[in-house]
């Protein structure tokens, strides 16, 4: 089975890395075909693979899916015993839930800590809006971290919401956010998490493309 991964920017792309590590947590290799967005020919070829014009986008054998929680739940479907989902249902549900709170919301967060693998801003000023989007993200893990026992979202497996929150802990290490004990053990867990520093150790070998970025990447 042949499977392609279109991606863009290693080092920006939040939804990229998303994808990538739903992937690699349902053994599925990938080839990796890395766009650049700036690039007009890359556009007009993704246009072609990503009917949404947005990355990532998986094709494997015939079908063609984009949208992370879509490739979420297509390689759940593909590789079930891959625990993407976690086996209870209740939990399933859940699991469910906060990845679609990260997949639809968090705007603010999105916008003013845009994901940036190679960058460090110790006391970084966060604005009111974007503070709302981390209490809110904290209390889901909290809440997690809580129910199921850490150290990892559902427990001691890793699931699609680790992969949704992925980029998050990136950022509040990043952005220097101040954490609350639980929640920053749960970046600190993520963060040795060995596909997550592959895909890092990638970026950081990235030309410089982009010098700032304040858009939703
Ligand atoms: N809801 C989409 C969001 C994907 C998305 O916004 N991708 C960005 C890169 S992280 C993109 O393709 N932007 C296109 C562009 O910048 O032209 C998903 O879950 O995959």
């Amino acid at each position: 089975m042949t499977a392609t991964l279109t991606i863009s920017s290693r080092n920006y792309s939040s939804w990229c890395l998303r994808g990538w590590l739903l992937c690699t947590m349902a053994g599925l290799e990938v080839e990796e075909r890395v766009l650049s967005m700036d690039d007009p020919s890359a556009r007009a070829e993704l246009l072609l693979l990503s009917p949404s014009f947005l990355v990532p986008c998986l094709i494997h054998d015939d079908v063609k899916v984009w949208d992370t929680l879509a490739i979420a739940g297509y390689l759940d479907e593909i590789a079930p015993e891959a625990g993407l989902l976690p086996a209870e249902r209740k939990a399933r549900a859940h699991c469910r839930a906060v990845s679609g709170e990260m997949h639809s919301g968090f705007a603010n967060l999105r916008s003013a800590l845009p994901m940036n693998l190679k960058a460090h801003y110790p006391g970084f000023k966060v604005w009111a809006g974007a503070q709302a989007d981390i209490d809110r993200v904290t209390e889901i893990w909290r809440e997690c971290l809580q129910a199921y026992g850490g150290p990892y979202l559902f427990g001691e497996a890793l699931t699609m919401a680790d992969a949704m929150y992925a980029p998050v802990c990136m950022r509040f290490l990043t952005y220097d956010v101040a954490l609350d004990p639980a929640s920053r053990a749960y970046c600190r867990a993520i963060a040795q998490w060995p596909a997550l520093q592959r895909w890092i150790a990638a970026a950081k070998t990235e030309p410089e493309e982009l010098e700032e970025l304040d858009a939703e990447f």
